[in-house]
């Protein structure tokens, strides 16, 4: 018999600030990596986003309506520091300050991520990540986050999806293409940002004893593509590479030796300091958050160029010669965007986090990007996104039953934004916002009809 969710289960929504936010250029808000970077084309800035940085009020009586027990948003690093690191802009605390009393106002429990893709560009220009002192001016960062909202905000998340940016740096906007043998910088800048999140989750036990920190990956379960012994050694080659080395490193201080070897292999070992292993070892995490959407399928590779396959989709490993090489799973079906959808994985990605690590999980992330269209009436009929998050919600249950030891869901994303890679029109949201990629129409904000179910599951806490 499967078990009820947890009485204080964290039903939420999350979205990031450069998605959602807008305003990217007002009260004192500095530039990030994101502002300065390129947009495929056809698809929208970031400019006004779903301009939530001058509706934030009317969104968070939105969520309110829909019973969110948590919101997770980021906090836009620039507005806090506008060049990284130096003087305080006051205007962006006093937004953050307020759109965190709004929200316990409404109970719904804030939880913040530090830090969602935007570097500041100021520090982009000194090296970003490959440059050491970017650590110090995120600890710094961290402290003047927990000094200002340490009293109230009692959930913290370091980074979002550092593995993304690693595996993906070229898409994301980490890796500069100009710098020779780029895996190799983006595994140093790797290890900077790992120095980093230790020390700002130590940090913040020393300064918010009450609050809990935890890192925020992209974590999936990887499926041999067959039970061929060489492609179950792919799967956990990739495994190893693009989960456990993010999740080992928070939760234990170590690389694991297969990411390790894997690393020496290819010739990524990041250069480590005299007690950079120490300081990975002094700051521990007390949750586990991760995003999910699917799983990935790989299969030997066998050391042939042609093994490094870009699907050009995210969630499909790319492949690496001698390593694994991503392949798609027959038995999944796809969104209209080409991901595939594995609510099982989900349950099992959970099973495998709990095994490795014994620690609480929230998951930051999951949801269906779509073609969303407002009909008359103003209506949105999403039956297919009620669909997709109630199978995962149900295999949720599942793996509380299995015995993970859950305690959230935040799907992706509490309102519409803007995707990081493919403009508003790939939707994600309960609340419909009324904008094109172009066209910004008047950004009213329509229920779909996700809102209103999502709003009952929340009620009965999980069982309708
Ligand atoms: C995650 C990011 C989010 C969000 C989401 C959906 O990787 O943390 O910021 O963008 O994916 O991805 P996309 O917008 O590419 O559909």
């Amino acid at each position: 018999k499967s078990k009820p969710f947890p009485k204080d289960f964290l039903w939420g929504a999350s979205t990031s600030a450069y998605q959602v936010e807008g305003a990217w250029d007002e009260d004192g808000k500095g530039l990030s990596v994101i502002d300065m970077g390129k947009h495929p084309e056809g698809t929208s800035d970031f400019k006004v986003a779903s301009d939530h940085y001058h509706r934030y009020k009317e969104d968070i009586a939105l969520f309110a309506e829909m019973g969110l027990k948590a919101y997770r948003f980021s906090i836009a690093w620039t507005r806090i520091y506008p060049k990284g690191t130096g003087e305080i802009n006051e205007k962006g605390i006093a937004f953050y300050n307020d759109l965190i009393n709004e929200l316990l106002s409404h109970n719904i429990e804030p939880i913040v991520t530090m830090y969602h893709f935007d570097l500041p560009y100021a520090l982009q220009e000194k090296g970003g990540w490959s440059n050491r002192e970017t650590i110090d001016a995120y600890v710094n960062y961290a402290k003047t986050l927990f000094k200002y909202f340490g009293d109230r905000v009692k959930y913290w998340l370091t980074i979002n999806e550092q593995n993304m940016m690693i595996l993906h740096g070229a898409a994301i906007g980490t890796l500069d293409p100009k710098i020779e043998n780029p895996q190799k910088e983006l595994y140093q800048q790797n290890h900077h940002m790992l120095l980093a999140q230790a020390k700002a989750m130590k940090l913040c036990h020393e300064m918010c004893p009450n609050a809990k920190i935890g890192p925020a990956p992209n974590i999936i379960s990887i499926y041999p593509a067959s039970s061929k012994p060489e492609d179950i050694i792919a799967a956990s080659n990739f495994s190893s590479i693009r989960n456990w080395l993010y999740l080992d490193a928070a939760v234990f201080g170590r690389y694991n030796s297969i990411a390790w070897s894997y690393m020496e292999e290819k010739g990524y070992t990041p250069i480590i300091q005299e007690g950079d292993m120490e300081i990975l070892k002094s700051g521990k995490p007390d949750f586990i958050a991760f995003n999910y959407y699917s799983t990935s399928t790989v299969a030997e590779s066998k050391n042939d160029p042609s093994d490094k396959n870009s699907t050009g989709d995210q969630q499909i490993a790319i492949g690496e010669e001698g390593v694994y090489r991503g392949v798609s799973n027959p038995y999944l079906e796809k969104t209209q965007f080409g991901w595939e959808i594995d609510p099982v994985g989900f349950r099992s990605t959970l099973r495998e986090i709990n095994e490795r690590y014994n620690l609480p999980l929230l998951v930051t992330e999951n949801g269906l990007g779509a073609y969303d269209k407002l009909e008359e009436g103003d209506v949105v009929n999403d039956d297919y996104r009620i669909d997709f998050l109630k199978k995962h919600i149900e295999q949720a249950r599942l793996a509380i039953t299995d015995g993970v030891n859950l305690i959230g869901y935040c799907p992706w994303s509490a309102i519409d934004l803007v995707s990081t890679h493919q403009g508003i029109s790939k939707r994600y949201g309960f609340i419909y916002v009324n904008r094109d990629e172009f066209d910004l129409k008047d950004l009213r904000r329509i229920k779909k009809k996700s809102f209103y179910w999502y709003k009952d599951v929340i009620e009965s806490n999980g069982e309708k």
